[in-house]
């Protein structure tokens, strides 16, 4: 029967990486797939995760299965994490799942389970996981403005247009801060309106946090997630840790669903536990276990979360120089934006034409959208990639 099966479309941004991988030019640079890459293109472990797992194999006196909603300690330690004591704990369920992908996989699917027909808006544009995995579901998905090209910023007005369009019981997913794939993000004045908004229709937002402390600081990342989860009746959240424990291939994630009343939080819980039992049983334990360690321990934390600001204000640096570079090369801040935007990425706006030309000419991956990682970069290559973009402009 496998002699059915017809050819799947491949992710883009993984393709990149292979393309990448097999580019013989020795001084290319690879913007393309999201991991963080310090100066020396190295993906780090970083040093509190050494020093939790160290722990956890001296410590750890069995591997019986976890619960199926994961272990305990780190549903409470990540909850407290993303949400900072803004929502009751008895409004919250939560699920551990395989990285933030399987968050948002299976809280798609407990919207579906409540609902058969939901719809789930997305920005225009959005991380294209999200968009595969709701069409493989046979979940409709409903589009709404969110990048400007000309700006290269959010259209703010014209994503307060689309959203008018949203009805009870829909469904709209967001992204808690750095978002991917434009960088450009809503202010909080901006959180607030939206939030109004989704209220005032009965619509439930869908939070997607994969970059918390990746932009303006753990706390200050959290804002926008803190700021919705703390006002409507209802929200999901799917928090990644691949990212910012730099865990990305032990698959550790949370699914946190906020119910309206306490009372209904055990039958949430149920159905999340059910999903995972028809999908893997039981999620995977190790990241979960290292981050719980890592979140409960003083000395730990400190350690991980100095860490993490070394890499965000790395980023941060990277963008100032190149938005300055571009600025000097052009004569004009066109390329502001760049300094503007928060997280691993930014989108350029420019056209695939010039993508390629990027790539062809200057041995530069970056998605076809013109997307970048900005940890692709480091102090050296920022000169090169604006000399190449504005080479490519005039070609
Ligand atoms: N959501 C967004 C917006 C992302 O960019 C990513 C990227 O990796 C994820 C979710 C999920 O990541 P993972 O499944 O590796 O935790
Ligand atoms: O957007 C990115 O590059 C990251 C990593 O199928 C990623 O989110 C890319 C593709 C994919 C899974 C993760």
């Amino acid at each position: 029967m496998l002699e059915h099966l017809k050819d799947q479309p491949a992710d883009k941004i993984l393709s990149l990486a292979a393309a990448y991988k097999a580019d013989p030019r020795e001084q290319k640079i690879d913007l393309g797939v999201g991991v963080y890459k310090n100066a020396k293109g190295v993906t780090p472990v970083m040093r509190a995760v050494k020093e939790a797992e160290a722990r956890i194999l001296a410590e750890q006196q069995t591997k019986a299965y976890t619960g199926l909603a994961g272990d305990p300690a780190f549903a409470d330690a990540m909850v407290d994490l993303v949400l900072g004591g803004t929502v009751e704990r008895d409004r919250i369920a939560a699920l551990a799942t395989p990285g933030g992908t399987g968050a948002c996989r299976q809280g798609f699917e407990l919207a579906r389970l409540a609902k058969p027909d939901v719809r789930v808006w997305h920005s225009a544009p959005t991380w294209p996981n999200h968009l595969s995995i709701l069409k493989f579901m046979g979940v409709e998905a409903k589009p709404y403005r969110y990048f400007d090209e000309e700006t290269a910023l959010v259209d703010f007005e014209g994503m307060m247009e689309y959203l008018q369009g949203v009805a009870q019981g829909d469904v709209v997913l967001l992204h808690g801060c750095c978002h991917n794939p434009t960088g450009a993000n809503l202010t909080s004045e901006q959180i607030d309106r939206v939030t109004a908004l989704l209220t005032e229709k009965g619509a439930m937002p869908m939070i997607d946090i994969a970059y918390q402390g990746f932009g303006d600081g753990l706390e200050a990342d959290a804002a926008a997630t803190r700021a919705i989860a703390s006002r409507v009746p209802e929200c999901l959240i799917a928090a990644s840790c691949s990212k910012n424990f730099g865990i990305y291939r032990e698959r550790t994630g949370l699914l946190m669903a906020i119910s309206a009343e306490a009372g209904q939080t055990k039958t949430t819980q149920d159905n999340m536990n059910f999903l995972n039992r028809q999908t893997y049983s039981f999620p995977p334990d190790h990241g979960a276990r290292v981050v719980a360690t890592i979140l409960n321990d003083p000395e730990l934390r400190a350690d991980w979360e100095a860490e993490l600001e070394e890499v965000r204000t790395g980023m941060l640096a990277l963008r100032e120089q190149l938005a300055a570079e571009l600025a000097r090369l052009t004569n004009t801040d066109r390329y502001a934006f760049i300094a503007r935007h928060r997280g691993m990425f930014s989108r350029l706006g420019v056209s695939p034409e010039m993508v390629e030309r990027l790539r062809e000419d200057h041995a530069i991956y970056m998605v076809g959208d013109s997307r970048m990682n900005i940890a692709g970069l480091n102090a050296e290559t920022v000169p090169v990639l604006a000399r190449a973009i504005v080479e490519a402009e005039k070609a």
